[in-house]
């Protein structure tokens, strides 16, 4: 079955599709709208929550007078589809459109039983449930994994009615005013009496109430948004506290959140349906990622104790294109662990090294520092990870001795214990595991050394993760945006109601913006050259834009601005996310007078030197660093990796370009170089 698309809206982050087709349930041509958030790969699949319009509602209502809801799902990368409420198009029923409560903008979600009705095409119930998603799965890839529902007045009565006959179906479902116990108010009396053959007694099998005293609870919770101005509330047609209390008694959680100054218009949808699009979210992602069946990557362990010889992309020189060659990786020894990646992510560091500019860069190299990898085969002593164990390397290592005071201390994560073969290029025994064609020896870079099909990494410096977690996504941990959220998280333990400025929007400083939102920072003040970087940021949660190059008053410098035209006496923290030295020096003198914290997360090229007026310190200002945001890698990167895989810690949105297969990777680099890149991801 096809979809006639009757148009294509541009919406903030997404498209919106409004669609005709012809319906087998409702025997006429049944409209219906869909918002798909743009994605960098628009062919990956989407959750979806389903909303359903109530009594004399058509998807139209929705989609021109609840726009907040297009925002979250942006933010949230979930689908929306809006079906209509009933079977306008059909078979006319006599009198079905004399009445706004009955008929034409009213078909109660059920499927009539009375031939009458049922001729008409009043089978919404079926069409909500099965035609529609199977058709919207089909057409927009939307919905296969993973849906949900929700919906107002007799829409909420839709959405509770249908979720509680089918909750394996649905991963979430909430309500705003819903019609809750309709076989006891006027409404829902009117309804079954005319649409089902057994009159209210058979409606018992579509009210909420009654299903959640037959059934129990099967959802960890309900959220239901009620007026206390809904006229409707006070005539007995609603009665969501009947079914909180139902609900309550046999084990299902319901959250009743009784509205102060709201009534049953849309001004109330529009007010809070943010909140219902993030309560789907969280619970959409997690199902949608258990259901997802991961094509698992599989690893080869007949090489075990073999060399591998295999792809890579060799950094010959600085500032010359990588070249992909075949390598020779020799067998892990003692304490080390091989690996197969499986997907790399460019760091702006690996730019930066390439170029020259690390004064540790060395060359013939192997760079890569931001994968997802498998286990091939382990060394002599290994104990932590086995064959088949998914990992992200870590650049800083976590050896957790007893007798290591940096892994014993809460106050760092720079475990010392490799840090010095490491910046020689070589493993901890002080040879490389690399050679070329010619036999010759290749470095590694920062102990990782990914952009090669197979590597060699001390078990130490192996977060070994959850097997479910999809390894071209969850390798961003292994280094970007694991910094940016443990700069605000861990470095500098941002409060609730902070003020916050970001200099550099690439993937680093919006995961920081990202951190500082979901720490409660009340103002993040985002800051770059590149004025296209700012719809992403404000995506993340960034309050005021800043164009250093183009978009300052004139004579003032970008600290003056901030700290003195748009705040009062500075920022409470501030972070660098370019490298650039100058950019350190102007957030620190931004930072808050008396306790401003300045964060540099930036790496300067060889030879630049900080510099700024002692006085700065002296008036209360306090300079600091991080190194991948504190985080201790063997502990901490499976814990954001289990965050992001409940839905709580969302990082497609930093995935802007995919390549396949490691020869691709100078592709990678140049998207990287263009603007227009956050991170790109090359699956091996
Ligand atoms: P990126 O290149 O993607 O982003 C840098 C951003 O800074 C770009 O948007 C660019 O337009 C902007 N920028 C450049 N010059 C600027 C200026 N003068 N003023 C304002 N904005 C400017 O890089 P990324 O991958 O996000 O990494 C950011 C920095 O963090 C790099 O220096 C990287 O090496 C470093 N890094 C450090 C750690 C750590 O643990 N400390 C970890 C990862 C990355
Ligand atoms: N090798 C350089 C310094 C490079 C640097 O500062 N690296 C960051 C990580 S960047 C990740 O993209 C870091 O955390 N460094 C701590 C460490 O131990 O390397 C130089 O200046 O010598
Ligand atoms: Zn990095």
């Amino acid at each position: 079955m096809k979809t006639n698309i009757l148009s294509r809206i541009a919406v903030s982050g997404g498209r919106l599709f409004r669609c005709s087709h012809p319906s087998v349930s409702t025997g006429c041509d049944m409209n219906f709208s869909v918002f798909k958030p743009t994605l960098p790969d628009p062919t990956s699949p989407l959750p979806a929550m389903y909303w359903l319009s109530g009594l004399t509602c058509s998807d139209e209502n929705f989609v021109t007078k609840a726009g907040s809801a297009f925002e979250a799902a942006a933010r949230n990368n979930v689908a929306l589809v809006i079906p209509d409420t009933s079977p306008r198009g059909g078979k006319r029923v006599d009198g079905d459109d004399e009445s706004w409560d009955l008929g034409v903008g009213a078909g109660f979600y059920v499927d009539a039983t009375n031939p009458k009705w049922k001729e008409g095409g009043y089978n919404m119930y079926s069409y909500i449930h099965s035609e529609l998603p199977d058709l919207v799965s089909e057409e927009f890839n939307v919905g296969t994994h993973a849906r949900s529902i929700c919906g107002h007045s007799m829409g909420g009565h839709g959405a509770l009615t249908i979720a509680l006959k089918n909750p394996s179906d649905y991963a979430a479902v909430s309500a705003f005013a819903p019609i809750s116990n309709p076989t006891e108010c006027a409404w829902g009396v009117k309804a079954f009496t005319n649409y089902l053959d057994g009159g209210v007694s058979e409606g018992a099998d579509y009210d909420a109430t009654k299903l959640v005293t037959s059934k129990g609870g099967s959802f960890d919770d309900i959220l239901i948004d009620q007026g206390m101005e809904d006229s409707f509330l006070k005539d007995g047609q609603l009665k969501p506290e009947v079914f909180k209390r139902a609900a309550g008694l046999s084990g299902q959680k319901v959250t009743l959140r009784m509205q102060e100054g709201f009534d049953h218009s849309y001004f109330f949808i529009n007010t809070f349906i943010g909140d219902h699009v993030d309560f789907h979210a969280k619970r959409l992602h997690a199902s949608h990622r258990s259901k997802v069946s991961l094509a698992e990557p599989s690893v080869d362990t007949s090489m075990t104790g073999k060399d591998i010889v295999c792809k890579a992309m060799v950094a010959r020189g600085p500032k010359q294109p990588l070249v992909l060659e075949d390598i020779t990786v020799s067998p892990p020894r003692a304490g080390e662990v091989r690996v197969k990646v499986v997907a790399n992510a460019l760091c702006h560091t690996d730019i930066y090294t390439l170029d020259g500019l690390d004064p540790e860069g060395l060359f013939p190299s192997i760079l890569g520092h931001e994968a997802g990898c498998i286990v091939e085969s382990v060394g002599e002593g290994v104990t932590s990870v086995k064959p088949g164990d998914h990992v992200v390397p870590g650049y800083t290592p976590q050896c957790a001795l007893p007798s290591c005071v940096f892994c014993m201390s809460h106050k760092t994560n720079l475990c010392p214990a490799i840090r010095g073969t490491q910046g020689q290029g070589v493993m901890p025994d002080g040879t490389t595991r690399f050679k070329d064609k010619d036999g010759k020896e290749v470095f590694h870079f920062m102990g990782c050394s990914t952009m090669a099909e197979y590597t060699v990494l001390a078990e130490i410096s192996c977060a070994k993760i959850d097997k479910e977690a999809p390894l071209d996504k969850v390798c961003l941990f292994g280094c970007g945006v694991s910094t940016g959220l443990g700069a605000v998280w861990n470095t500098c333990k941002v409060e609730k109601g902070s003020t916050v400025a970001v200099f550099g929007l690439g993937a680093v400083g919006l995961s920081v913006i990202q951190g500082a939102r979901m720490a409660g920072a009340s103002r993040i003040i985002a800051v770059d050259i590149n004025p296209d970087k700012f719809p992403a940021a404000i995506k993340e949660g960034a309050s005021d834009c800043v164009d250093s190059l183009n978009g300052l008053p004139s004579g003032k410098t970008v600290q003056q601005y901030i700290a003195g035209t748009l705040t009062q006496w500075g920022v409470d923290y501030s972070f660098d996310c370019t490298g650039n030295v100058e950019v350190m020096r102007a957030a620190l003198e931004c930072a808050h007078r008396g306790w401003g914290t300045s964060c540099v997360i930036g790496v300067a090229a060889s030879g630049h030197e900080l510099s700024t007026r002692p006085f700065q310190l002296v008036t209360g200002r306090v300079w600091k660093g991080t190194a991948f945001g504190g985080w201790k890698t063997r502990t901490d990167i499976p814990k954001l990796v289990d965050q992001y895989q409940r839905g709580e810690l969302p990082i497609e949105q930093y995935i802007t370009h995919v390549y396949e297969g490691v020869g691709k990777t100078n592709e990678a680099v140049d998207a990287l170089h263009s603007g227009s890149c956050l991170r790109s991801v090359v699956k091996y």
